[in-house]
């Protein structure tokens, strides 16, 4: 049995896609970020800090999406998607697992001062307008490389895409994304991905973004 301790439009996401991708059959268990299940004692027994994705697999329990891509691609390796220690790209392929967590973690603190800060503590616009532009500035290096092939490594789709399936996803509720145009093309790659276009299905209804488009306020 596979199950994946989930949050419909979250990192955990990344693990639904690499499983579907995998034709890895998995039962999600879903959680809330405002409800508290998280910071349930049975759930921090899973994932320290009760955070989402947490994998149960093969009789471990891991967290960390980018540990659980990577146990995922070494322990199935048939399926091509990891770059395994000797590839030729093994290295941009851990470079692009790397770089997924940077663009995420500016895309949680937009999503942590945008949507979860009660007005006691109030964000300030300077941080928020600061924190879209590092996220402009990662989105102009993925477009760049994208202008040049298909996926993010030369030798085309592997499970460093899959990292991407929260980022590219969140990043237009803070940055317009109509200067990317080559990420745009990858995103339309994607979702005509049937693996992915599966896992969407079985997603659930994201919770977090009530608006279209999170401007930095003015200030
Ligand atoms: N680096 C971790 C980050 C996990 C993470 O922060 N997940 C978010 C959802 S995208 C979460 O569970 N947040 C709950 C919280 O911050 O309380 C990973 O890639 O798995």
């Amino acid at each position: 049995m596979i199950r994946l301790h989930h949050i419909p439009f979250s990192r955990s996401f990344r693990i639904l896609w690499l499983l579907e991708e995998m034709g890895l059959e998995a039962d999600l268990k879903h959680y809330s970020i405002t409800d508290g299940s998280l910071r349930a004692s049975e759930f921090k027994a899973i994932s320290p800090v009760g955070r989402v994705p947490a994998l149960e697999i093969d009789g471990k329990t891991i967290f960390e999406s980018g540990a659980i891509v990577e146990y995922l691609a070494e322990t199935r390796p048939d399926h091509g998607l990891g770059r395994l220690a000797g590839d030729a790209e093994r290295v941009p392929y851990l470079e692009w697992l790397g770089f997924a967590e940077t663009q995420a973690s500016i895309l949680a603190s937009l999503n942590m001062q945008h949507l979860f800060m009660g007005d006691p503590t109030p964000a300030a616009p300077v941080v928020l307008k600061l924190e879209a532009a590092r996220l402009g500035a990662t989105l102009k290096a993925m477009d760049r490389t994208l202008g040049e092939r298909d996926w993010l490594l030369e030798s085309g789709f592997s499970a460093a895409d899959t990292m991407m399936g929260f980022n590219l996803f969140s990043a237009p509720y803070y940055v317009a994304m109509d200067r990317f145009a080559n990420l745009a093309a990858y995103r339309a790659r994607i979702e005509a991905r049937p693996a992915y276009q599966r896992a969407r299905e079985k997603d659930g209804k994201q919770e977090f973004y009530k608006k279209d488009f999170y401007a930095v306020p003015e200030g």
